[in-house]
């Protein structure tokens, strides 16, 4: 009853602003978030709609439904694509079969650190991909930090032996499906909130993610060992719709480039932080951490990943650019 009030509230004050403004300036945008209010990508958000609106005096006005009150992130995608979402946080993993490049982003244990990640994502490699994702009407504005993610498991795990035929939870994405067969177990696509439970009831032995999501979504109370073999640093975008986007004029998109910038410089540091206090969190809760010095046993079994993913010219070039990137 509330929304149809809204929506009616909005076609009102479209129809009485007539044709001196465009429906895309009165209504509010809906914004959508996989993860709860206090995590930092659900901060750097809220930075951003609060810098737009003061920005455009209020005549941009955008809302973030947090805690994927709007659906799961593959539904989200649609929905933004045929554009009834207008901005959202999304982890490149679920665009991958979607947009091709975006799969070099994913690849395992290809970024030396989160520095060299943050050169590629906002330079010339970050520009082509943002292009690519643009053509399928998902516009990309700044590159949010998501971490590495590393394994947790229900049976304690030490060396890559140890994921033998273990049920591994994976995002939507053939190449995460592909990079977990390389470790011998057996790849489980399913939505982000289902993962708790699938642990609690044991459909699945594992599953992996950064420090904070483990830690916010409490699944170290169901799958408490967790290893730092960081295979994978896909790092994530803050985008709007197309079918938004290019109704804008140029001020309005320098505007809300600006603001999605500036969030992400926030977003990162709340990162950090979080990283650290996640890992305290965990540990406090009964998480038992195996932490690994040497990863060279873990990304040698990648290779297969690479000779499926990175081989075409194209995909090779931008790996070899992203190496190439100081
Ligand atoms: C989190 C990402 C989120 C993904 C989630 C997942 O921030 O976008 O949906 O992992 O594994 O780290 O599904």
């Amino acid at each position: 009853m509330t929304r149809r009030l809204m929506n009616w509230a909005a076609a009102a004050a479209i129809a009485l602003l007539g044709w001196t403004s465009t429906p895309s300036q009165a209504q509010e945008w809906r914004g959508w978030n996989i993860h709860p209010p206090d995590y930092p990508v659900s901060k750097g958000m809220d930075r951003f709609t609060e810098l737009v609106a003061q920005r455009s005096n209020g005549r941009l006005k955008l809302k973030t439904y947090h805690s994927a009150q709007l659906g799961q992130q593959d539904e989200a995608i649609q929905q933004m694509r045929l554009g009834s979402i207008d901005f959202a946080e999304f982890n490149l993993s679920p665009l991958n079969n979607l947009v091709a490049s975006t799969q070099v982003l994913t690849l395992p244990y290809l970024f030396r650190d989160v520095e060299h990640l943050h050169r590629v994502v906002d330079g010339p490699v970050g520009d082509q991909i943002a292009a690519e994702l643009e053509k399928v009407g998902i516009v990309p504005l700044a590159w949010y930090d998501a971490g590495a993610r590393s394994f947790y498991t229900r049976n304690k795990v030490t060396k890559p032996e140890d994921l033998k035929g273990m049920k591994i939870r994976v995002q939507t994405s053939d190449l995460w499906i592909d990079l977990v067969k390389a470790l011998g177990a057996n790849p489980t696509p399913l939505p982000f909130g289902e993962v708790y439970t699938s642990l609690q009831s044991g459909v699945i032995d594992g599953a992996e993610n950064n420090w904070p999501s483990y830690e916010s979504t409490r699944h170290f109370e169901v799958a408490k060992y967790y290893i730092t073999d960081e295979h994978s640093n896909v790092p994530e975008i803050l985008a709007v719709s197309a079918t938004r986007w290019r109704r804008l004029n140029d001020a309005d998109k320098k505007l809300l480039k600006d603001a999605a910038r500036e969030s992400a410089t926030h977003q990162r540091q709340l990162w950090a932080e979080r990283e650290k206090v996640s890992r305290e969190r965990v540990i406090a809760g009964g998480a038992v951490v195996t932490d690994l010095e040497d990863r060279s046993g873990w990304s040698a079994l990648m290779k297969p990943v690479y000779d499926k993913y990175a081989a075409d010219p194209k995909m090779a070039d931008l790996v070899k650019q992203i190496r190439e990137t100081k």
